[in-house]
């Protein structure tokens, strides 16, 4: 199978599926498509109908939504624990699932994922409040009724979690304010070997993105990688 992802920097959607593939041992080979370069969009778009990354190639069949990968890795490889192996908890961790993608809107437009920075807290307004809110009550929800058997949402890391990942590297960035209990999960995420090894590769890549930087005080900077190209949001 072939993932394709874009910018290991920035693309949180690539980050779901590529994290899920490598916690639960799904061998892959994976591609990295930078984002906004004069080419990217085509070169998207010959591997995804959408020209949007992620996107799983197997064989014949090309999936081009992080949740549908989820879904057929769920299928194809039912012994891996994609999803819970108990009903209830995986209807909460699919409606969970569904949720992020779908919500959570000001957290992610005001807060962009970007792993080589940590940025000075700030006021992010009411919207984002309302997010954090929901958010934290969730997975409470979710760890209450269901986390026993491990750290994470559902006991052991899975699709929910995956979900998720993106939205704990955010929160821990923007150093948003959170409960003891909800920094007691995204510490499980964070510390997670496979988030481990996606943040090392991005940290590693040389492109940074204008957009993505604008309007933040960096309080840490971690890129480890050589000379990086900065470069605008070229729009296809
Ligand atoms: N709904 C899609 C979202 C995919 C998406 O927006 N990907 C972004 C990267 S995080 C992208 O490819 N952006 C590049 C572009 O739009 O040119 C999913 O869940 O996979």
């Amino acid at each position: 199978m072939k993932l394709y992802v874009a910018n290991k920097l920035y693309s949180s959607w690539s980050l779901r599926p590529w994290i899920l593939m490598t916690a639960l041992d799904i061998p892959f080979e994976e591609t990295v498509i930078p984002m906004y370069f004069p080419d990217s969009k085509a070169r998207m778009l010959d591997v995804s109908p959408t020209g949007k990354m992620p996107c799983l190639v197997d064989g014949d069949i090309t999936i081009w939504e992080s949740l549908a990968i989820m879904e057929y890795l769920h299928e194809r490889f039912p012994e891996k624990g994609v999803w819970p192996a108990d009903a209830k908890a995986r209807a909460h961790a699919r409606a969970a699932a569904n949720e992020m993608h779908a919500g959570f809107q000001a957290l992610r437009n005001n807060c962009p994922m970007n792993l080589a920075k940590r940025f000075a807290p700030r006021d992010l307004g009411s919207d984002v409040a309302d997010n954090m809110r929901r958010l934290e009550g969730l997975w409470a929800d979710a760890r209450r009724r269901f986390g026993g058997g491990g750290q994470f949402l559902y006991g052991t890391f899975g699709a929910a979690d995956a979900m998720f990942a993106p939205v704990v590297t955010r929160l821990d960035t923007y150093q948003v304010p959170v409960s003891s209990e909800t920094r007691r999960y995204m510490d499980a995420v964070l510390s997670h070997p496979a988030l481990l090894k996606w943040r090392a590769d991005a940290l590693q890549e040389p492109w940074t993105i204008d957009h993505y930087e604008e309007g933040w005080a960096a309080v840490e900077t971690f890129h480890t990688g050589a000379a990086r190209t900065n470069h605008p949001r070229h729009k296809a």
